[in-house]
This record gives C-alpha cells, structure tokens and sequence, in this order.
C-alpha cells in the first residue's frame, strides 16, 4: 500500500470514529462507486485462469453433470428462499414463503393459507381481517438449517421475517414451508440461528427493536418503557419455548458448538430512537445468554407468562445473560467451526472482536469480567459486517465501506492481542461492491471444508448489462481452496440476498415424488373421506348448502372433469390430485379470469377455495406444461346465474 493510500485509509477511519461514521457510511455508494467506474475490479490474479490446472476445486458443471453444493439463499424483501447449485451458481429452484406466488399459489391454496394464517397471533389475525387474513410480504433476512451434532442434518430450514416478526420452518425432504409462526412480545425477527448441539434444537430468534408490552396504544412516545426480547422456538413444535427480556438492542445471533450459549450484537445500547441517539455511545456490547440456567427457571415456574409465553428477565444484573462491551454498533455474529472462537463484526468500529467461549463459563460464576472473554480485536478495514470460516483456523470478514473480503488468521490475532508483532492479515480482496454476508462451503458446520465463499454484494453497478435504475445484487463466488483467494465468478441477483448457507449435497435427500400420505394433504383427504370421495380415484362434485367441493384428478393430460356446474354466489373449493406417479410430472390448475392457479405436483393434493361471484363459462387449463397434449388438458366451469 503506498504512503498515499494509507493515509487516505486513515483519515477515513479517523472519520469512522464518532458518529461522523453514520456520514461516513451514507456517503458510501459515491465513495466506493467511483473507485468502481475507474475499474478498481479484481486484482489481476483473480481470473479463473489463473488456476492451476486439475486444482483441487472443480469450477465447471458441465451440461448434464450436477453441483457439489446446496446454496441455500435468502431473498430479503422478496420473501422467499432460492436453491442456488455451487459451483455453477445455477438457480435451481424457488420455496415461496412469506411472499405469494403465481407459479405455485401459494398464499392462495388452501394448504399454504394455512400454513400462513395459523400460527398469527390473535390481534393479527384480527387485523389482517379485512385484509385478506394474512400478510402479503415479508422480508427473509437468514436461512439456516437444522443441526445433529455440530453439522446439518437435513431435517428442516428455519427462517425469519424481519417485515412481520415470523419464523418459518422449510422442509427440506419436500422443499416446501410446512409452519410459520409469529411471535408475541418480539418486535421484527432480525438474527435469527439455531441451537448445533446437541441438535436442533432452539431457533434463537432476535427481537431488533423495543416496543411496549403490551404494544397496544396504552404507551407510545416513551421509549423508556421499551423492550427488546429475545425467543428461544422449539424447532420440532414451531412454539415458543421461552423468550428473555433485555437491555439494549438485537441484532445478529448465533450459538455455540457446546449447546450452552447463544449470543447477540447489540448495536443500540443507548435504547435511542433516533439515528444520533443510537450511535451516539463509543461502545456496545454483545449480549450471552446462559441456556441451561433459563431452562431451569423456566422449569421451576419462574418465568413470568407474558402475551402466553414464560419470559425471564435477563436485563443487567440477572444470572440469565452477561454483557461483553464491544466497539460501537457491532453488526454480525458468528462462531468459528473450531467450536472456540465467535466474532463479532465492528461495522462502526473498523475492528472485529473474538471472544473465546472455553471462558463463557467463568463469565457466568463471576470469576472473570465480561470483558476478560475477548481473545483478539484485530483491524480489519471500513465496516466489518460478517465473518466466514474455512476450517484452516482462517476467517474471511466482509468490510462493506471497502468493498472487500479480509482473510484472517485467528490464532495470529490472538497473538498480536497479547502485544505480539504479527500481522492477523493474510489477504484482502476486492468485491464488487459493497458486501454484506460472505458464507464458506460448510463453514457455518464443525464440518467447514475450505473450497468456496460468496461474497453477498449490495451492489453491481458496471458488472451487468444496464438494467435501469434498480439493479441487481452480486453474489460473487470466490474459490478459498489455495493459499490466495481467487474470485471466479459473477452472478446477478434480485432483491435481496442478505444470507446463504452451504450445503454439501451429501447432507440433503429431497423425494421427486409426494407420499400419499403426507401431512400437507391431510385436511383434503379428511374433508374428501366425509364426503365420501376417493381422491386418488374419483371426481365429482359435492353440494353441501351454498358450498360446493369439486374433486378432480389429473393425469396427463387430461383433468377427471371436463366441466363441472356451481351457481353464482357458491363457495367453492376445487381439490385436484395428481395421480400421475411420474417424476418431474406437474400439473397446474388456472381458471381464467377467476384469479385461481395452483400448481400439483406428482401425487400431491393441492385445493383452492373462491367465490363464484361472477356468472358465466369459465375454461380451467393446465398451467404447468405436462404433455404434447398440454394445450388441450382444459375443461369449463360454468356458473350459473343468480335468479333475479
Ligand atoms: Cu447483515 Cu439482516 Cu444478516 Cu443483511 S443482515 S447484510
Ligand atoms: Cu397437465 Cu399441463
């Protein structure tokens, strides 16, 4: 780094250390964008072909040959999750969960209503009366899996909604959301990660902002009488198990390898409410919460009931939790595969901290203070927002000011701690540009295997054909196997990555085929039982009072109705089975002009239910092409006209 650089860098740090770091970091996208026009890119080294040729990690899929890697991607705003191949970053699929989908009808099915409508707290569901009866978005910030034993199981993908304070959980033998759950007394889910050890176990969920509670109009403009919570849910019963009440704020969360801790960045321990307010103090803190001694609580009946969930009372002074101070507004939380260390990322402080776990214990009985379990702060750059891991004893720290990835070595930055000559950096890469989560093959898994990281970048600018003014993300791959981290590809992304988990794909074991005897067709095959229907076998249509049910089958490509009668004003509800046993063999449902489409996959059961408010011949068509003869796989619904 010339002299000229370095003291740039300097005096853009020297900026970072009060609040003028806010400014600092707004003015962000002018700072870094112009370095990215003049074509500050990838240092030379980084092309593919730099490659020792038959390296250890394998860049192409071929036409025909199949990734090593699930990436399990969040999508932000967008609400739904997207199953992503490594390393050709190929799309390979879309699980629709807070959002609503066109494709699958979800959130117009029977069967994903209610998924998205039961577990709504009361007053929401009161609220969202008029509305609909469930939210329309969501906004799905991390995707994790569940754990036996310090690595995935394959069992279940938990999520949160930071836009309507849910958690959701994704089965990964059907690839579909199977419950979704809304907490009480927790304002947003932000962090949101699960219990390794001994499985999965708790989801811990962070509660971001404090509200009353109540929040029920009875207090507004005194924060004072703010809250933030966080929950601990049951992964296997998608409950609450218990929820702590702290001090400050929620932020990012993960947990130990241990199964005794999990911890949190806070990033508004001055409990402000305005952006001065909340940055204003040099310090915060992370917050370490005792998992055994709240379960103990909880079990002798200590926990208060609020909003009909225990809550414990973990704010200063409880036995429950400890407050380590760190350097203002730290951002992401992660725990080394080591099992040892967990970082915390600076994002106003250009450092990150590494606290030592083996010490948590010591914490808790008092023998040591909260500041005696952090190990190394090394400086890593402007911004540091999460940190990755590859199992060589390296981390891989996002720094978003910069835009770029700083590899790092941990034991050398416990070393320059100490007051050793070392130097923690091993290398720093530029992205483009601006990266929030970086994620490591494995890496997040005692598991960690060291061959690939994504860098999750807010923006692409010059990287894409133009597009307009909204753009898409970049989530770069970068091959982390050799001794130099090598950037290898570029791949766009809609609204908003904020998150990934890899997967090695040993670890996930999806069915091409539903079971018959599924939960997700349980209501269908009990509504068609009590009125006398086969699924798999008939179709017919059945009058009770003004509600009509209407059984098909479908098999290509040919619905079991070619038309079916209701009259206007009916509800009706239309069950299709697809009896066809054939992989890859969907059938969709659409009827035109009734707003009505859902997908039906091989052997499923899916239903949708409707008004028939409006007279006339309505043609239903299979949406999802199955057959030569798909065009013509339709038939007529035909409502008859009210008398008059
Ligand atoms: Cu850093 Cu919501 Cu994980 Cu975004 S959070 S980057
Ligand atoms: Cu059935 Cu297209």
């Amino acid at each position: 780094m010339s002299e000229n650089e370095e003291s740039q860098k300097l005096s853009r740090r020297r900026m970072l250390g009060t609040t003028a770091a806010v400014a600092a970091a707004g003015a962000v996208g002018a700072v870094a964008g112009s370095a990215g026009q003049k074509g500050v890119i990838a240092p030379a080294d980084a092309q593919p072909a730099a490659r020792p040729a038959g390296g250890p990690n394998r860049l192409e899929v071929k036409p025909g040959e199949l990734d090593d890697y699930y990436v399990f991607f969040s999508s932000g705003q967008t609400g739904e999750v997207r199953i992503v191949g490594l390393p050709s970053m190929r799309e390979l699929m879309r699980i629709p969960v807070f959002n609503r989908c066109s494709a699958t009808g979800w959130g117009q099915t029977d069967q994903s209503r209610k998924v998205l409508t039961e577990g709504l707290l009361p007053q929401t569901k009161e609220f969202l009366k008029a509305r609909g009866g469930s939210y329309l978005n969501g906004d799905l910030h991390h995707p994790h899996l569940s754990f036996t034993d310090g690595t995935y199981d394959g069992r279940y993908l938990f999520v949160n909604d930071k836009a309507n304070s849910r958690v959701g959980r994704i089965r990964l033998d059907v690839m579909r959301c199977d419950k979704i759950i809304q907490l009480p007394n927790q304002y947003t889910v932000h962090g949101l990660r699960v219990q390794k050890y001994p499985r999965t176990g708790y989801v811990f969920c962070n509660g971001e902002d404090r509200v009353p509670i109540p929040n029920d109009g009875s207090v507004l403009d005194e924060n004072k009488k703010y809250h933030a919570v966080f929950t601990a849910v049951d992964g296997d019963t998608m409950q609450v198990a218990w929820q702590v009440m702290v001090d400050g704020n929620l932020d990012n969360v993960d947990a130990d390898y241990q199964g005794k801790y999990a911890f949190a960045t806070c990033y508004n321990s001055e409990e402000g409410v305005t952006l001065a307010e909340m940055t204003a103090n040099e310090q915060d803190w992370v917050t370490i919460f005792n998992i055994k001694r709240i379960e103990e609580a909880v079990k002798r009946g200590e926990a208060k009931m609020v909003g009909g969930v225990p809550m414990v009372d973990g704010r200063h002074g409880s036995p429950f939790t400890r407050y380590v101070p760190v350097s203002n507004s730290p951002h992401g939380m992660n725990t080394a595969p080591d099992g040892i260390h967990v970082v915390a990322n600076g994002k106003l402080s250009p450092t990150a901290t590494v606290m030592d776990v083996r010490l948590f214990d010591d914490l808790f009985d008092d023998k040591i203070k909260p500041r005696d379990v952090v190990v190394a702060e090394p400086e890593l750059g402007l911004g540091p927002l999460h940190t990755a891991y590859d199992g060589r004893g390296n981390a891989y720290t996002t720094v978003f000011i910069d835009s770029q990835v700083v590899k790092w070595n941990i034991d050398k930055a416990r070393r320059t701690y100490k007051g050793e000559k070392v130097d923690p950096i091993i290398q720093k890469i530029d992205v483009q540009y601006q990266p929030g989560h970086n994620h490591t093959s494995m890496g997040q898994t005692k598991d960690a295997d060291g061959k690939w990281l994504i860098s999750l970048n807010k923006f692409s600018k010059d990287r894409f054909l133009n597009v307009g003014p909204l753009k898409p993300e970049n989530d770069q791959l970068i091959d982390i196997s050799g001794d130099k981290m090598v950037l290898v590809h570029d791949g766009p992304s809609f609204a908003e990555p904020h998150d990934a988990t890899i997967v090695h794909r040993s670890k996930i074991n999806p069915v091409s085929i539903w079971d018959r005897a599924d939960p997700f067709f349980a209501d269908a095959v009990r509504q068609a039982k009590a009125d006398g229907v086969v699924l798999e076998q008939e179709s017919k249509v059945v009058r009770d009072g003004g509600k009509v049910r209407v059984y098909m089958t479908s098999t290509a490509p040919q619905f079991g109705l070619e038309s079916f009668s209701v009259k206007q004003g009916d509800e009706v509800t239309v069950f299709v089975t697809n009896i066809d046993a054939v992989e890859d063999l969907t059938h969709g449902f659409c009827i035109t002009n009734y707003g009505v489409q859902m997908e039906v996959a091989p052997q499923a059961t899916a239903s949708v239910t409707f008004m028939a408010d409006q007279a006339g011949v309505y043609w239903y068509y299979c949406s999802w092409f199955c057959h030569a003869m798909h065009m013509e796989m339709k038939g007529r619904m035909f409502v008859e006209p009210k008398h008059v």
